[in-house]
């Protein structure tokens, strides 16, 4: 992805995520807004109508989905504004996994996997994934998250449409580090 879209896709992950209100706009409840209102609210910065079709079709990891009428836009998880996303629930993989930074290990291992400023812990369906999320912090650790277990202990798991498996917490007995 060029530095441009690059800059354009954090722009809206700004919008569609974290501050809509600071652009002077309003997401519905599943966190959709119109094309038009974001490029209106993004004018300041000369985004194209273009560029952010762009950005939802190359992201790498499928940040944002417009809809099937093409007008609406959202991000696909990672919200730390309220919305309620329609991903479906479904059953887990035996086995999940949690890229993290040594730092934090003490206070995982005492209170588990905590979601934070987010609306859910974000687990990676691969080794490789979850180290390339630990990697923005620092040395990778991997955490394994016994993930049919803890479902199976009531907790439910949404997959969203770049298996990413968000889930509202995992307690430490759900958790191993591997490497
Ligand atoms: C850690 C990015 C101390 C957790 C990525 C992580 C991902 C604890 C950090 C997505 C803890 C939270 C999510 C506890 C968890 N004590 N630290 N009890 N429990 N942590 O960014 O999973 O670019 O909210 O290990 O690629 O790193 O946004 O979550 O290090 O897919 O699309 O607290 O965000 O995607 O950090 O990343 P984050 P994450 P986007």
């Amino acid at each position: 992805m060029s530095s441009r879209l690059v800059h354009v896709s954090k722009l809206m992950s700004l919008v569609l995520r974290h501050r809509p209100g600071d652009f002077g706009v309003t997401l519905d409840g599943a966190g959709w807004i119109d094309v038009d209102v974001l490029l209106h609210a993004l004018a300041g910065e000369h985004v194209t109508d273009d560029e952010l079709r762009d950005v939802v079709r190359t992201s790498d990891k499928q940040r944002f989905a417009i809809s099937d009428d093409g007008r609406r836009i959202r991000a696909q998880q990672g919200h730390s504004v309220a919305v309620e996303l329609d991903h479906a629930p479904a059953p887990p993989p035996a086995i999940l996994y949690h890229g993290t930074i040594a730092r934090f290990l003490d206070s995982i291992r005492a209170h588990g996997l905590i979601k934070g400023q987010r609306h859910h812990v974000h687990l990676s369906a691969t080794i490789e994934g979850a180290r390339v999320v630990a990697t923005r912090r620092g040395a990778p650790v991997i955490l394994r998250v016994r993930a049919a277990d803890l479902a199976a202990a009531g907790h439910v798991f949404v997959r969203t449409p770049n298996d990413v498996w968000l889930v509202d917490h995992v307690p430490p007995t759900f958790l191993d580090v591997i490497e």
